[in-house]
């Protein structure tokens, strides 16, 4: 039995300009691998011509099941047309997607792209394990739990929550062979050196109301150890020649033990590697102590959702850390010579003029990186329930949901483009400032890079997109899936028009 796994192609992100093979399809196709099954993949945002190859390769290869990959909101769409387009040319191959969005929103995927015959809700090892031997020895599939369907007579069905994998030691290494490590896509150009997005960890216990990750591991973090994180290191040092990686688990040190393992195990293995990692403000206090080890480990910084500067925004959203937490956070990783990385969220209802004002004075004295981002009703999470419910969410199209687009109003803007602008009005306060500008001379050489990076490529492209209309950067071989079907001349079906858009 055949089985192809696609991360459909994609847009990358203007901000960011770097691409990663999905961790989670990494270590999805290294567990098949272990089960013994006949496994490909296609991270078609990497291929010269994505939407014709990925037709091509399917309609060349037919395989039995096909599975789609989705991790974020912004990219259902592109999932969905993966989907269509491969039931198109091989309408005999069963077609399963997975990933964060369709397991939040199982029912309303599989009603609006009927292409999609099943979705894996949740965790995917076990579940795919199970429905693929289900599928080979032709079994009741509505057995295996974590699957969610439309029946004959178009009923959803959901065969239920699958329990987490307890212990993430007992996964295999990600299956980097078969990820396309040369390609110049997958870099970091921002960190300066041969770079990568990793994972280590599932979830967080902590609950706040606009993260998905929390709702979809339901308040619950696992972790894979330091030996093998370290193993993991050096494999990619040694193989592909890899020594600078965000890394993307959301709470890196839940508990104390992960720091300093993690420490220990780089210190002994010397690996030259540096790393840029997640943790709250109240763990990075805590963990006072272990933050000059983790320099000599070589961590360069720590990025903080610290979101604002208000303690009662803070409980609005459940942040659980307050303002002075945040303030002392963030001195104690200056004292410790580590970079701070503040993810920042704004667009809060009740915001006006003068508290982003307050704001900015709060956090410009400290952040060496600014992360701002417009506060996001994901799907799945407490605050798209809340907000659905009290009528805000001004715009549907999940493309816009990365954290950049206005998605909802504020009581003071009641337009989008109002908030849009005030988004912008905040990044050229912040970055067009002096101080901000003799960063491009800082001794810190990553630093020093990031800011050369970031001001003369992403900051200079918006820049000169708003004044004179040039076009944004958009990577070279990105095709949008409306564009490849109307070059072949193809006449839209109305409702692959609005996915396709
Ligand atoms: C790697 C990553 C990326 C990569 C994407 C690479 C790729 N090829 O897709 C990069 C760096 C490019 C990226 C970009 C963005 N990302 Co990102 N990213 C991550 C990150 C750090 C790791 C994801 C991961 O591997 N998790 C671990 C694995 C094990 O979990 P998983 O992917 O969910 O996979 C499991 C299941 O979902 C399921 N599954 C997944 N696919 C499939 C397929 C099948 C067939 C089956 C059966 C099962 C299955 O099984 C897997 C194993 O159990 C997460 C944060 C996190 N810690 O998860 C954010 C995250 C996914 N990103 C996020 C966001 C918002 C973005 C951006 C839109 C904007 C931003 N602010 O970062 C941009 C995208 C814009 C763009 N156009 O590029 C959000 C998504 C929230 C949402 N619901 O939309 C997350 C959760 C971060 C966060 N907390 O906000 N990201
Ligand atoms: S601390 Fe971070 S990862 Fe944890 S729930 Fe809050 S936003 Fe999500």
């Amino acid at each position: 039995m055949r089985f192809l796994l696609i991360d459909p192609p994609h847009k990358i992100w203007t901000i960011l300009r770097a691409w990663t093979p999905s961790p989670g399809c990494l270590q999805l196709l290294a567990y098949l691998k272990r089960e013994g099954f006949d496994i490909d993949y296609m991270d078609c945002t990497l291929n010269e011509n994505p939407w014709g190859d990925l037709e091509e390769k399917v309609r060349r290869e037919k395989p039995e099941v096909i599975g789609i990959s989705v991790i974020c909101t912004a990219f259902i769409y592109d999932g969905m047309n993966a989907a269509s387009l491969v039931k198109a040319v091989s309408p005999q191959s069963t077609i399963i997607m997975g990933g964060e969005h369709p397991s939040f929103m199982a029912e309303e995927t599989l009603r609006d792209c009927t292409a999609i015959d099943y979705v894996c809700v949740g965790e995917g090892e076990v579940t795919l394990t199970q429905f693929l031997r289900a599928i080979e020895k032709k079994e009741d599939l509505s057995k295996i739990l974590g699957l969610a369907y439309l029946n004959e007579k178009g009923d959803f069905v959901y065969t239920g929550d699958r329990p987490f994998i307890e212990n993430l030691d007992t996964l295999p290494m990600p299956a980097y062979h078969l990820a396309q490590m040369d390609h110049p896509y997958i870099e970091l150009p921002s960190e300066g050196r041969r770079g990568l997005v990793l994972n280590f960890s599932r979830g967080c216990t902590w609950d706040c109301t606009f993260c998905s990750e929390s709702a979809f591991y339901k308040k619950t973090w696992r972790r894979r150890s330091p030996k093998l994180i370290a193993d993991e290191l050096q494999f990619l040092k040694e193989k592909y020649n890899r020594s600078i990686f965000y890394v993307g688990d959301n709470t890196f040190n839940v508990v104390r033990e992960q720091g300093v393992g993690f420490i220990e195990e780089m210190l002994k293995r010397k690996t030259n590697q540096h790393f840029w990692l997640q943790s709250r403000a109240d763990l990075i206090i805590r963990d006072e102590d272990l933050l000059d080890g983790y320099r000599e480990a070589g961590v360069y910084q720590f990025m903080m959702g610290l979101e604002y500067h208000s303690d009662s925004v803070l409980k609005d959203i459940r942040k659980r850390h307050s303002v002075e937490q945040a303030r002392k956070a963030m001195e104690l990783l200056k004292k410790h010579k580590l970079m701070v990385m503040a993810t920042l969220l704004i667009g809060h209802w009740n915001e006006t003029k003068e508290d982003r004002s307050q704001f900015l004075k709060f956090f410009r004295k400290y952040v060496d990186h600014f992360g701002l981002n417009l506060i996001t009703p994901l799907p799945g999470t407490p605050l798209f329930w809340k907000m659905k419910e009290m009528g805000r969410i001004m715009d549907w199209d999940y493309r816009n949901y990365d954290y950049l687009h206005a998605i909802m109003p504020t009581r003071e803007a009641d337009y989008l483009e109002q908030v849009n602008l005030i988004y912008k009005d905040i990044m050229r306060q912040y970055y067009w400032r002096p101080r901000e500008l003799l960063k491009l001379l800082s001794p810190n050489p990553i630093l020093r890079h990031h800011h050369r990076y970031y001001i003369t490529q992403v900051a200079f492209n918006i820049m000169m997109h708003e004044i004179f209309g040039t076009p944004m950067w958009v990577q070279p071989n990105y095709q949008e899936y409306k564009d490849y079907l109307v070059d072949r001349g193809e006449e839209l079906p109305k409702e692959l028009m609005t996915l396709s858009k």
